[in-house]
């Protein structure tokens, strides 16, 4: 049966490094499928997560932060986000919530200026401000005339959610449900599986690490009528030092790594996870073309 009132569309959420942008994903959704870290540039792909309304289906488009790069991993990085204004209904821009800090966002800005998407802006974050500050924010952003909306939320703890979907309905067209009701994500369980890695290399490791290193699933086997995944993992780096830092005194840090992951990853996939955690040198991977193909950073 035809219902015509039933609207759906797609919806790509951009911004610079750090702003929330996984978070909010992760909010909308009610389930986890993008990787969060305080560290930037934690995202590296385009992670598309599906929500379903009674009278309309969003397909949100999670992306990596916007930012000057020059780097090989950084400018495919930027150009997957960049690739995403393209293809939507609705561009959601995320920013922090400070005061007189537009020429951070310049970059952002000076894309968005030739895109033909309507674009909300979303304060993020008005959980570490004062209320009284949003005001003078909200006016100076308003002043710009990008924005269709300006909405002031809180990804991590659920604030304006509920508005933000219902403005994002308002403009959506209408169209088809153009996935099952059952899907949440078009990513694989082994992609999961090497970003919740990567996750907790973010988390437990400083400086260069985080930025050195591309998680690859080599095998993910489910054991049937076990309820029982095996995993075994590659964590790539750049340089020998780098991997005895992975590995860390006696073992510790691989074995931190690979705990975290696991307990993330069985209460993820609801299912017993064996995970074994290789390291391996592939000199300076992150510009190099090849390399950056193999981990999926197209
Ligand atoms: N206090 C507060 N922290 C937040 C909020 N949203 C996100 N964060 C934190 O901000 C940091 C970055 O969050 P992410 O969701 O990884 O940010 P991102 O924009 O996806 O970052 P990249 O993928 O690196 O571009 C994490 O430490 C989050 O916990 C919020 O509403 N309030
Ligand atoms: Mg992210």
């Amino acid at each position: 049966m035809i219902n015509n009132t039933f609207k759906s569309g797609f919806i790509a959420i951009i911004g610079r490094p750090n702003v929330g942008k996984s978070t909010l994903l992760n909010n909308i959704l009610g389930r986890k499928i993008a990787i969060i870290s305080p560290k930037p540039q934690t995202t590296r792909n385009r992670i598309l997560g599906v929500k379903n309304l009674s009278q309309a289906q969003l397909i949100f488009l999670d992306t990596p932060g916007i930012h000057r790069t020059r780097s090989g991993l950084g400018k495919r990085m930027v150009t997957t986000a960049l690739a995403a204004l393209e293809e939507v209904n609705l561009i959601l821009h995320l920013v922090e919530p400070e005061e007189n800090k537009w020429e951070k966002e310049e970059f952002v800005l000076e894309k968005l200026s030739s895109v033909t998407a309507s674009v909300f802006l979303l304060i993020n974050k008005i959980d570490t401000i004062a209320k009284e500050s949003l005001l003078p924010l909200m006016r100076q952003s308003g002043s710009l005339g990008i924005y269709q909306e300006i909405l002031p939320i809180s990804a991590l703890r659920g604030e304006g959610i509920d508005q933000l979907l219902d403005l994002i309905v308002g403009v959506l067209p209408r169209g088809p449900r153009y996935f099952p009701e059952d899907i949440v994500t078009d990513q694989m369980e082994r992609f999961l599986a090497a970003e919740i890695i990567r996750e907790k290399v973010f988390n437990l490791t400083e400086q260069e690490i985080p930025y050195s290193t591309a998680v690859l699933v080599e095998e993910f086997k489910e054991r049937e009528g076990k309820n029982l995944i095996s995993i075994r993992a590659l964590i790539n780096v750049e340089r020998d030092s780098q991997k005895g830092i992975i590995i860390g005194k006696k073992g510790r840090m691989i074995r931190e790594i690979g705990e975290k992951a696991r307990l993330e990853l069985e209460r993820l996939l609801g299912a017993r996870i064996f995970l074994d955690l290789f390291v391996r040198v592939q000199k300076n991977w992150s510009r190099d073309s090849r390399a950056l193909r193999e981990f999926g950073y197209q």
